[in-house]
């Protein structure tokens, strides 16, 4: 992408409204504009990386055996008056009339239409195990709307649910997803820790909420750091599922309102760790608390019916844009992880309308975009002043800087952008520095 040709609507002054990192900074970098409280307009910068981050999810789920489908944003009341939750739910839910008087509302969640949507295909056991997910916008009228795309009305998530036959069948849906969300978050170059968690307005017997470490997070967590230094497990065997769950879940590790301090006194004090979260995935097994109410039955190998074992799973995506870079970034604006990155290198022609530097430009912004490491070629007519401070807010993790001086010894400048080292490479290294690195 050449940036003469971009829309990156960048803004110089941050707007007072924004009192986190994340938020200023997607303000700043033309991410997002608000539209109104909650909710948001996805700006190319920031659409790309939303994008990015959900096509990790899918892989991810993908992965664990989950089948993609998509369900609509505006739902019918029926399901949820029978399950109970329409009263339930309370004003968080935006309860919309059609023009025949029939209640809609916008979907916070979907539990109650899959559940509807299985019964109608699925009757027997031999149709299970099944789980199934989409990523769709949610809408919430949360009653405080805060810190950007982390807290909006309007959010991308990821739900899953799966459907098994027995409880001893559910807990191995739930523990894939869980090995798939430790796989997920750390794809996206995220240490997330799971935590025991309340169940909330979705129900159900066992949680885990999935939060990073953020001091501007809005959960307090109370945790062994042992668990911070644990790698993601990759592919699990279905026979190893439970030991891997078990090794996460054994430490000590809580939010604010699950807390025992009493617990966390057994642990040795150099290995308390007191901080702050964000939660960007929840996942809960809830057994038959919405096929009870539906008649959403099974027949088993045994020939009983009974209903259909449930469990939700949710991901964050939107959030997670503000989440990743509240855990990476510094003073002088976002540092993207490279597989979120929206774009893979910038390229910075310090002097457009330089024959020799035009022409190198030109030359790596053609070898860049062959190999898939998308450039952003800065070929505005700015001062050089500008057009540093703009890429490094924006955080692409490779800056190319090419300017006469240095082409004259045939050299350009490669810059790293979390640690800032410069290195003066020829054209060849220099490409050869950038593609290697974005090989796995
Ligand atoms: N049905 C279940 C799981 S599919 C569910 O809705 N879980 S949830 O309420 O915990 O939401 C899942 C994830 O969505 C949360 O972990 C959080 O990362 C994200 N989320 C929830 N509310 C918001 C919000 N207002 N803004 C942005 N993200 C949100």
């Amino acid at each position: 992408m050449r940036l003469s040709n971009y829309f990156l609507p960048l803004l110089k002054e941050t707007p007072s409204e924004a009192t986190i990192a994340s938020h200023r900074y997607m303000l700043r970098a033309g991410m997002v504009k608000q539209d109104s409280a909650g909710i948001y307009i996805w700006l190319p910068l920031g659409f790309k990386v939303l994008k990015k981050i959900e096509k990790i999810v899918r892989e991810e789920q993908n992965k664990a055996g989950a089948v993609e489908i998509l369900m609509p944003t505006i739902q019918s009341s029926s399901h949820w008056k029978e399950t109970g939750r329409y009263d339930a739910y309370g004003p968080e839910m935006l309860r919309i009339k059609d023009r025949g008087d029939r209640e809609l509302l916008y979907g916070p969640t979907n539990e109650d239409m899959i559940t509807d949507m299985f019964r109608t295909y699925v009757k027997s056991y031999k149709d299970l195990p099944q789980t199934l997910y989409h990523i769709q916008w949610k809408f919430r009228d949360e009653r405080r709307p805060r810190f950007g795309v982390m807290r909006g009305r309007e959010f991308l998530m990821k739900d899953a649910y799966s459907f098994d036959v027995d409880l001893e069948s559910a807990r191995l849906s739930y523990n894939k997803q869980f090995v798939a969300y430790l796989n997920t978050y750390d794809r996206l170059g995220l240490k997330a820790i799971p935590l025991r968690a309340d169940t909330g307005p979705i129900g159900g017997d066992l949680s885990h909420e999935f939060l990073i470490l953020a001091e501007t997070g809005e959960s307090k967590v109370y945790c062994h750091s042992d668990l911070l230094d644990m790698e993601a497990p990759g592919s699990v065997m279905e026979k190893d599922l439970q030991e891997v769950v078990d090794s996460r879940t054994s430490f000590y590790a809580r939010a604010d309102d699950m807390h025992d301090q009493s617990k966390f006194d057994e642990i040795p004090k150099d290995k308390q760790v007191v901080a702050r979260g964000i939660e960007v995935g929840h996942i809960f097994q809830f057994g038959d608390k919405y096929s009870k109410p539906m008649n959403a039955n099974v027949q088993g190998a045994n020939g009983r019916v009974s209903p259909v074992m449930m469990g939700s799973y949710g991901v964050g995506v939107s959030r997670l844009v503000g989440g990743i870079i509240e855990a990476s970034h510094d003073e002088n604006g976002i540092v993207w992880p490279k597989s979120v990155t929206p774009f893979g290198v910038g390229i910075i022609n310090l002097k457009v309308g330089d024959d020799d530097v035009d022409r190198v430009c030109e030359e790596l912004y053609e070898i860049f975009e062959k190999s898939g490491i998308e450039p952003l070629y800065d070929d505005k007519n700015d001062r050089g002043g500008q057009k540093f401070a703009r890429m490094d807010l924006i955080g692409l993790p490779y800056q190319i800087i090419v300017g006469p001086r240095g082409l004259k010894d045939g050299i350009v400048e490669v810059k790293v952008r979390i640690s800032g080292e410069k290195k003066e490479l020829s054209f060849e290294d220099a490409v050869n520095y950038i593609i290697s690195e974005y090989e796995v």
